[in-house]
Protein backbone atom coordinates (compact mmCIF):
# COMPACT_ATOMS: atom_id res chain seq x y z
CA UNK A 1 0.00 0.00 0.00
CA UNK A 2 1.55 3.60 -0.97
CA UNK A 3 1.05 6.07 1.96
CA UNK A 4 2.87 9.02 3.07
CA UNK A 5 3.05 11.39 6.03
CA UNK A 6 4.45 15.36 6.24
CA UNK A 7 6.01 16.35 9.25
CA UNK A 8 7.07 20.00 9.54
CA UNK A 9 5.91 23.75 11.19
CA UNK A 10 5.36 26.84 8.39
CA UNK A 11 8.69 28.60 10.58
CA UNK A 12 10.23 25.47 11.64
CA UNK A 13 13.41 24.06 10.24
CA UNK A 14 12.59 21.78 7.67
CA UNK A 15 9.34 20.34 5.96
CA UNK A 16 9.46 16.44 5.98
CA UNK A 17 7.76 13.88 3.49
CA UNK A 18 7.73 9.99 3.76
CA UNK A 19 6.32 8.22 0.82
CA UNK A 20 6.45 4.82 1.77
CA UNK A 21 5.25 1.78 -0.71
CA UNK A 22 6.68 2.51 -4.05
CA UNK A 23 8.45 -0.25 -5.82
CA UNK A 24 12.06 -0.48 -6.92
CA UNK A 25 13.63 0.52 -9.99
CA UNK A 26 11.70 3.67 -10.81
CA UNK A 27 14.21 6.16 -12.03
CA UNK A 28 13.65 9.81 -10.05
CA UNK A 29 14.22 12.83 -12.35
CA UNK A 30 15.25 15.43 -9.89
CA UNK A 31 14.99 18.22 -11.96
CA UNK A 32 11.34 17.45 -12.92
CA UNK A 33 11.00 17.26 -8.88
CA UNK A 34 12.44 21.27 -8.69
CA UNK A 35 9.91 21.89 -11.56
CA UNK A 36 6.76 21.44 -9.36
CA UNK A 37 8.09 22.76 -6.44
CA UNK A 38 8.57 26.01 -8.44
CA UNK A 39 5.09 25.65 -10.10
CA UNK A 40 3.73 25.80 -6.26
CA UNK A 41 5.82 29.01 -5.52
CA UNK A 42 4.44 30.46 -8.96
CA UNK A 43 0.92 32.45 -9.34
CA UNK A 44 0.42 36.69 -9.08
CA UNK A 45 -1.69 37.23 -5.85
CA UNK A 46 1.00 35.19 -3.31
CA UNK A 47 2.88 36.85 -0.76
CA UNK A 48 7.02 37.55 -0.24
CA UNK A 49 7.20 34.38 1.70
CA UNK A 50 7.54 32.62 -1.99
CA UNK A 51 9.69 35.53 -2.99
CA UNK A 52 12.21 34.38 -0.47
CA UNK A 53 11.54 30.68 -0.27
CA UNK A 54 13.40 28.87 -3.05
CA UNK A 55 11.55 25.73 -2.12
CA UNK A 56 14.50 22.70 -2.81
CA UNK A 57 13.72 18.85 -2.41
CA UNK A 58 16.72 16.45 -0.46
CA UNK A 59 16.08 13.10 -0.63
CA UNK A 60 17.51 11.65 2.33
CA UNK A 61 16.59 8.05 1.57
CA UNK A 62 15.15 5.42 -0.29
CA UNK A 63 16.99 6.33 -3.42
CA UNK A 64 20.00 4.77 -5.11
CA UNK A 65 21.97 5.55 -8.10
CA UNK A 66 18.76 7.68 -9.57
CA UNK A 67 16.42 5.00 -8.30
CA UNK A 68 13.76 3.97 -5.98
CA UNK A 69 14.91 0.94 -3.69
CA UNK A 70 11.48 -0.12 -2.62
CA UNK A 71 12.33 1.33 0.95
CA UNK A 72 10.54 4.57 2.42
CA UNK A 73 11.61 7.75 0.71
CA UNK A 74 12.28 10.64 2.87
CA UNK A 75 12.23 14.08 1.50
CA UNK A 76 13.49 17.62 3.18
CA UNK A 77 12.47 20.77 2.25
CA UNK A 78 14.55 23.46 4.33
CA UNK A 79 12.83 26.80 5.29
CA UNK A 80 14.58 29.97 4.89
CA UNK A 81 12.87 31.34 7.53
CA UNK A 82 12.45 29.34 10.53
CA UNK A 83 11.75 31.67 13.32
CA UNK A 84 9.54 29.69 14.84
CA UNK A 85 11.21 30.38 18.38
CA UNK A 86 11.56 34.18 17.77
CA UNK A 87 7.75 34.44 16.78
CA UNK A 88 5.75 36.66 19.32
CA UNK A 89 2.68 34.77 20.73
CA UNK A 90 -0.95 34.75 18.94
CA UNK A 91 -4.07 34.99 20.72
CA UNK A 92 -6.23 37.03 18.32
CA UNK A 93 -7.87 34.16 16.30
CA UNK A 94 -8.42 34.52 12.80
CA UNK A 95 -11.78 34.08 11.65
CA UNK A 96 -11.84 31.10 9.11
CA UNK A 97 -8.58 29.33 10.12
CA UNK A 98 -7.57 26.89 12.48
CA UNK A 99 -6.68 29.55 14.89
CA UNK A 100 -9.53 29.43 18.06
CA UNK A 101 -10.71 25.28 17.50
CA UNK A 102 -7.36 24.11 17.49
CA UNK A 103 -6.23 26.34 20.38
CA UNK A 104 -9.85 25.29 22.03
CA UNK A 105 -8.91 21.35 21.11
CA UNK A 106 -5.28 21.09 22.12
CA UNK A 107 -5.39 23.62 24.99
CA UNK A 108 -3.05 26.21 23.43
CA UNK A 109 -2.92 29.72 24.98
CA UNK A 110 -0.37 30.77 22.72
CA UNK A 111 -1.82 29.75 18.97
CA UNK A 112 1.13 30.18 16.97
CA UNK A 113 1.80 26.56 18.34
CA UNK A 114 -1.77 25.85 15.90
CA UNK A 115 -1.04 28.05 13.07
CA UNK A 116 2.64 27.06 12.48
CA UNK A 117 0.57 23.35 11.30
CA UNK A 118 -1.81 24.93 9.92
CA UNK A 119 -0.08 26.87 7.65
CA UNK A 120 -0.53 25.81 3.99
CA UNK A 121 3.26 25.64 3.90
CA UNK A 122 2.93 22.17 4.90
CA UNK A 123 2.04 21.82 0.91
CA UNK A 124 5.50 22.23 -0.06
CA UNK A 125 5.74 18.64 1.17
CA UNK A 126 2.77 17.24 -0.69
CA UNK A 127 4.11 18.87 -3.83
CA UNK A 128 7.42 17.11 -3.35
CA UNK A 129 5.33 13.44 -3.01
CA UNK A 130 3.11 14.37 -6.01
CA UNK A 131 6.14 14.99 -8.07
CA UNK A 132 7.46 11.36 -7.50
CA UNK A 133 4.39 9.85 -7.63
CA UNK A 134 3.89 11.64 -10.84
CA UNK A 135 6.94 9.96 -12.43
CA UNK A 136 5.38 6.41 -11.20
CA UNK A 137 2.30 7.62 -12.98
CA UNK A 138 4.03 8.21 -16.55
CA UNK A 139 5.63 4.99 -16.91
CA UNK A 140 2.11 3.76 -17.06
CA UNK A 141 0.90 6.49 -19.17
CA UNK A 142 -1.03 8.48 -17.28
CA UNK A 143 -0.14 12.11 -16.88
CA UNK A 144 -1.85 15.21 -15.52
CA UNK A 145 -2.14 18.97 -15.67
CA UNK A 146 -4.67 21.86 -13.96
CA UNK A 147 -5.58 25.34 -14.51
CA UNK A 148 -7.70 28.09 -12.81
CA UNK A 149 -10.81 28.08 -14.30
CA UNK A 150 -12.35 30.99 -11.95
CA UNK A 151 -10.86 33.59 -9.47
CA UNK A 152 -13.07 35.87 -6.77
CA UNK A 153 -16.13 36.69 -9.33
CA UNK A 154 -14.38 35.82 -12.69
CA UNK A 155 -14.71 33.11 -14.42
CA UNK A 156 -12.46 31.89 -17.63
CA UNK A 157 -14.33 31.28 -20.81
CA UNK A 158 -14.84 27.14 -20.61
CA UNK A 159 -11.76 26.33 -22.95
CA UNK A 160 -11.19 22.14 -23.70
CA UNK A 161 -7.39 21.47 -23.54
CA UNK A 162 -5.24 18.30 -23.71
CA UNK A 163 -2.80 17.88 -20.78
CA UNK A 164 -0.06 18.86 -23.12
CA UNK A 165 -1.97 21.76 -24.15
CA UNK A 166 -2.34 23.29 -20.42
CA UNK A 167 1.03 22.40 -19.43
CA UNK A 168 2.53 24.69 -22.81
CA UNK A 169 -0.24 27.47 -22.92
CA UNK A 170 -1.70 27.47 -19.00
CA UNK A 171 0.92 27.05 -16.71
CA UNK A 172 3.47 29.83 -17.97
CA UNK A 173 1.02 32.55 -17.32
CA UNK A 174 0.52 34.63 -14.20
CA UNK A 175 -2.54 32.65 -12.70
CA UNK A 176 -1.96 29.54 -14.71
CA UNK A 177 -5.20 30.42 -16.67
CA UNK A 178 -5.91 29.56 -20.29
CA UNK A 179 -8.22 32.11 -20.68
CA UNK A 180 -6.30 35.51 -21.89
CA UNK A 181 -9.34 37.81 -21.09
CA UNK A 182 -10.06 36.76 -17.62
CA UNK A 183 -6.83 37.16 -16.57
CA UNK A 184 -6.35 40.17 -17.09
CA UNK A 185 -9.65 40.78 -14.91
CA UNK A 186 -8.37 38.22 -12.20
CA UNK A 187 -5.27 40.55 -11.85
CA UNK A 188 -7.49 43.74 -11.47
CA UNK A 189 -9.28 42.12 -9.28
CA UNK A 190 -6.35 40.94 -7.16
CA UNK A 191 -5.11 44.34 -7.43
CA UNK A 192 -8.26 45.42 -5.68
CA UNK A 193 -8.08 43.03 -3.14
CA UNK A 194 -4.24 43.73 -2.03
CA UNK A 195 -5.75 47.62 -2.12
CA UNK A 196 -8.54 46.59 -0.05
CA UNK A 197 -6.35 44.61 2.11
CA UNK A 198 -9.05 41.47 1.15
CA UNK A 199 -8.31 38.11 0.19
CA UNK A 200 -9.77 35.75 -2.99
CA UNK A 201 -10.50 32.30 -3.20
CA UNK A 202 -11.45 30.55 -6.56
CA UNK A 203 -11.67 27.33 -8.88
CA UNK A 204 -8.85 25.13 -10.11
CA UNK A 205 -9.37 22.05 -12.34
CA UNK A 206 -6.96 19.15 -12.22
CA UNK A 207 -7.59 16.89 -16.17
CA UNK A 208 -5.74 13.37 -16.01
CA UNK A 209 -5.26 11.66 -18.82
CA UNK A 210 -4.14 7.59 -19.89
CA UNK A 211 -5.82 6.32 -16.54
CA UNK A 212 -7.21 2.84 -17.67
CA UNK A 213 -10.78 1.93 -16.83
CA UNK A 214 -11.31 0.21 -13.82
CA UNK A 215 -9.54 1.95 -11.30
CA UNK A 216 -11.44 1.74 -7.84
CA UNK A 217 -14.45 -0.11 -7.76
CA UNK A 218 -18.38 0.27 -7.31
CA UNK A 219 -18.47 -3.30 -5.27
CA UNK A 220 -17.43 -1.15 -1.23
CA UNK A 221 -17.91 2.55 -0.29
CA UNK A 222 -14.29 2.73 0.65
CA UNK A 223 -13.22 1.68 -2.52
CA UNK A 224 -14.95 4.41 -4.98
CA UNK A 225 -11.78 5.91 -6.12
CA UNK A 226 -14.43 8.94 -7.37
CA UNK A 227 -14.64 9.28 -3.22
CA UNK A 228 -11.04 8.96 -2.64
CA UNK A 229 -9.97 11.83 -5.29
CA UNK A 230 -12.78 13.79 -3.24
CA UNK A 231 -11.23 13.18 -0.23
CA UNK A 232 -7.92 14.24 -1.40
CA UNK A 233 -8.92 17.16 -2.80
CA UNK A 234 -10.81 18.61 0.44
CA UNK A 235 -7.73 18.13 2.29
CA UNK A 236 -6.40 20.40 0.97
CA UNK A 237 -6.02 24.09 2.85
CA UNK A 238 -9.07 26.07 1.91
CA UNK A 239 -11.07 23.79 -0.35
CA UNK A 240 -15.22 23.81 0.63
CA UNK A 241 -15.88 21.85 -2.09
CA UNK A 242 -14.80 19.19 -5.13
CA UNK A 243 -16.69 18.62 -8.49
CA UNK A 244 -16.09 16.00 -10.74
CA UNK A 245 -16.84 16.24 -14.48
CA UNK A 246 -20.22 17.95 -15.10
CA UNK A 247 -20.70 17.97 -10.99
CA UNK A 248 -23.56 20.41 -9.70
CA UNK A 249 -24.60 21.19 -12.88
CA UNK A 250 -25.64 17.66 -13.56
CA UNK A 251 -28.14 17.67 -10.19
CA UNK A 252 -29.86 20.52 -12.58
CA UNK A 253 -30.39 19.03 -15.41
CA UNK A 254 -32.25 15.53 -16.48
CA UNK A 255 -30.56 11.97 -17.16
CA UNK A 256 -31.09 12.56 -21.00
CA UNK A 257 -28.40 15.37 -20.75
CA UNK A 258 -26.29 14.29 -18.10
CA UNK A 259 -25.27 10.59 -18.96
CA UNK A 260 -22.12 9.74 -21.69
CA UNK A 261 -24.31 7.55 -24.16
CA UNK A 262 -22.13 3.96 -25.27
CA UNK A 263 -20.74 3.80 -28.66
CA UNK A 264 -18.62 0.93 -30.29
CA UNK A 265 -16.30 0.77 -33.35
CA UNK A 266 -14.44 -2.11 -34.09
CA UNK A 267 -11.04 -0.48 -33.88
CA UNK A 268 -11.02 1.36 -31.11
CA UNK A 269 -13.51 -0.83 -29.00
CA UNK A 270 -15.92 1.30 -26.86
CA UNK A 271 -15.90 4.51 -26.18
CA UNK A 272 -18.37 8.03 -25.73
CA UNK A 273 -19.08 10.94 -27.38
CA UNK A 274 -19.11 13.13 -24.40
CA UNK A 275 -17.33 12.99 -20.82
CA UNK A 276 -19.57 15.00 -18.51
CA UNK A 277 -18.92 11.98 -16.01
CA UNK A 278 -15.66 13.33 -15.78
CA UNK A 279 -14.11 10.10 -16.24
CA UNK A 280 -16.14 8.21 -13.43
CA UNK A 281 -19.07 5.74 -13.42
CA UNK A 282 -19.77 3.62 -10.56
CA UNK A 283 -16.51 4.76 -8.69
CA UNK A 284 -14.26 3.86 -11.68
CA UNK A 285 -12.24 5.61 -13.74
CA UNK A 286 -14.17 4.45 -17.57
CA UNK A 287 -10.60 5.63 -19.33
CA UNK A 288 -11.93 9.13 -20.76
CA UNK A 289 -10.04 11.77 -18.60
CA UNK A 290 -10.37 12.42 -15.56
CA UNK A 291 -11.72 15.80 -14.71
CA UNK A 292 -11.59 17.17 -10.92
CA UNK A 293 -11.80 20.72 -9.66
CA UNK A 294 -11.91 22.33 -6.31
CA UNK A 295 -13.24 25.02 -5.03
CA UNK A 296 -11.62 27.45 -2.54
CA UNK A 297 -12.41 30.16 -0.40
CA UNK A 298 -10.75 33.04 0.55
CA UNK A 299 -7.94 33.12 2.43
CA UNK A 300 -8.41 34.00 6.35
CA UNK A 301 -5.46 36.09 6.79
CA UNK A 302 -6.74 39.31 6.02
CA UNK A 303 -4.60 42.40 6.14
CA UNK A 304 -8.02 44.24 7.13
CA UNK A 305 -8.75 42.04 9.66
CA UNK A 306 -12.27 40.49 10.66
CA UNK A 307 -13.70 41.25 14.22
CA UNK A 308 -12.58 38.51 16.67
CA UNK A 309 -12.10 37.61 20.70
CA UNK A 310 -8.70 37.78 22.65
CA UNK A 311 -9.02 34.39 24.18
CA UNK A 312 -7.04 35.48 27.54
CA UNK A 313 -9.41 38.48 28.14
CA UNK A 314 -12.26 37.40 26.03
CA UNK A 315 -12.60 41.33 24.90
CA UNK A 316 -13.55 42.34 21.47
CA UNK A 317 -10.30 42.74 18.99
CA UNK A 318 -9.53 42.49 15.33
CA UNK A 319 -8.07 38.94 14.56
CA UNK A 320 -4.29 38.96 14.07
CA UNK A 321 -2.55 39.92 10.87
CA UNK A 322 0.33 37.15 9.77
CA UNK A 323 1.77 37.53 6.49
CA UNK A 324 0.42 35.71 3.94
CA UNK A 325 -1.32 35.64 0.43
CA UNK A 326 -3.92 37.48 -1.36
CA UNK A 327 -4.48 33.85 -2.72
CA UNK A 328 -3.42 30.60 -3.77
CA UNK A 329 -5.61 29.01 -6.48
CA UNK A 330 -2.99 28.36 -9.37
CA UNK A 331 -1.13 26.75 -6.19
CA UNK A 332 -3.71 25.25 -4.99
CA UNK A 333 -4.00 23.33 -8.90
CA UNK A 334 -0.68 22.37 -8.30
CA UNK A 335 -1.45 21.10 -4.87
CA UNK A 336 -4.63 19.31 -6.58
CA UNK A 337 -2.74 17.84 -8.96
CA UNK A 338 -0.26 16.75 -6.01
CA UNK A 339 -2.61 14.80 -4.21
CA UNK A 340 -4.45 13.49 -7.22
CA UNK A 341 -1.34 11.50 -8.55
CA UNK A 342 -0.58 10.04 -4.77
CA UNK A 343 -4.10 8.44 -4.94
CA UNK A 344 -4.07 7.19 -8.38
CA UNK A 345 -0.76 5.85 -7.85
CA UNK A 346 -2.05 4.13 -5.14
CA UNK A 347 -4.88 2.76 -6.89
CA UNK A 348 -2.41 1.91 -9.52
CA UNK A 349 -0.13 0.19 -7.44
CA UNK A 350 -3.43 -2.17 -5.38
CA UNK A 351 -4.33 -2.48 -8.81
CA UNK A 352 -1.93 -3.99 -10.36
CA UNK A 353 0.99 -4.77 -7.85
CA UNK A 354 4.16 -5.30 -7.99
CA UNK A 355 7.45 -4.70 -6.00
CA UNK A 356 9.75 -3.64 -8.94
CA UNK A 357 8.67 -1.36 -12.06
CA UNK A 358 9.29 -4.08 -14.05
CA UNK A 359 6.25 -5.95 -12.34
CA UNK A 360 4.38 -2.93 -12.16
CA UNK A 361 4.54 -1.98 -16.12
CA UNK A 362 4.35 -5.65 -16.97
CA UNK A 363 0.68 -6.00 -15.49
CA UNK A 364 -0.57 -2.95 -16.30
CA UNK A 365 0.55 -3.96 -19.81
CA UNK A 366 -1.39 -7.15 -19.39
CA UNK A 367 -4.53 -5.91 -18.12
CA UNK A 368 -4.27 -3.33 -20.88
CA UNK A 369 -4.73 -5.93 -23.18
CA UNK A 370 -7.44 -7.88 -21.51
CA UNK A 371 -9.74 -4.71 -21.61
CA UNK A 372 -8.81 -4.49 -25.22
CA UNK A 373 -10.49 -7.17 -25.97
CA UNK A 374 -13.31 -7.29 -23.84
C1 LIG B 1 2.81 29.26 2.45
C2 LIG B 1 3.63 29.88 3.33
C3 LIG B 1 3.07 30.85 4.28
C4 LIG B 1 1.91 31.60 3.66
C5 LIG B 1 0.81 30.64 3.17
C6 LIG B 1 1.35 29.50 2.42
O1 LIG B 1 4.13 31.68 4.60
P1 LIG B 1 4.09 32.82 5.74
O2 LIG B 1 2.95 32.49 6.65
O3 LIG B 1 5.43 32.72 6.42
O4 LIG B 1 3.95 34.09 4.99
O5 LIG B 1 2.35 32.35 2.55
O6 LIG B 1 0.11 30.18 4.27
C7 LIG B 1 -1.24 30.37 4.32
C8 LIG B 1 -1.95 30.78 3.34
C9 LIG B 1 -1.87 30.07 5.61
O7 LIG B 1 -3.06 30.24 5.72
O8 LIG B 1 -1.17 29.69 6.52
C10 LIG B 1 3.34 28.30 1.46
O9 LIG B 1 4.54 27.93 1.49
O10 LIG B 1 2.55 27.90 0.61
Amino acid sequence: MLRFVTAGESHGKCLVAILEGLPAGVPVDLSAIEAEMKRRQWGYGRGPRMQFETDRVEIVSGLRRGKTLGSPLAMEIANKDCSIDRLPAVTQPRPGHADLTGAMKYDHRDIRNVLERASARETAARVAVGAICKQVLSRLDIELASHVVALGSVRAKPIPATVKQLRAKADPTPLRCLDPQATKQMIRLIDAAVKAGDTLGGVFEVVVEGAPPGLGSYVHYDRRLDAILGRAILAIHAVKAVEIGDGTLAASLPGSKVQDEIFYKKRTGFYRSQNRAGGFEGGMTTGQPIIVRGFLKPLSTLRKPLRSVEINTKKPVVATVERSDVTTVPAAGVIGEAMIAFELAKACLEKFGGDSLRELTRNHQGYLRQVSQF
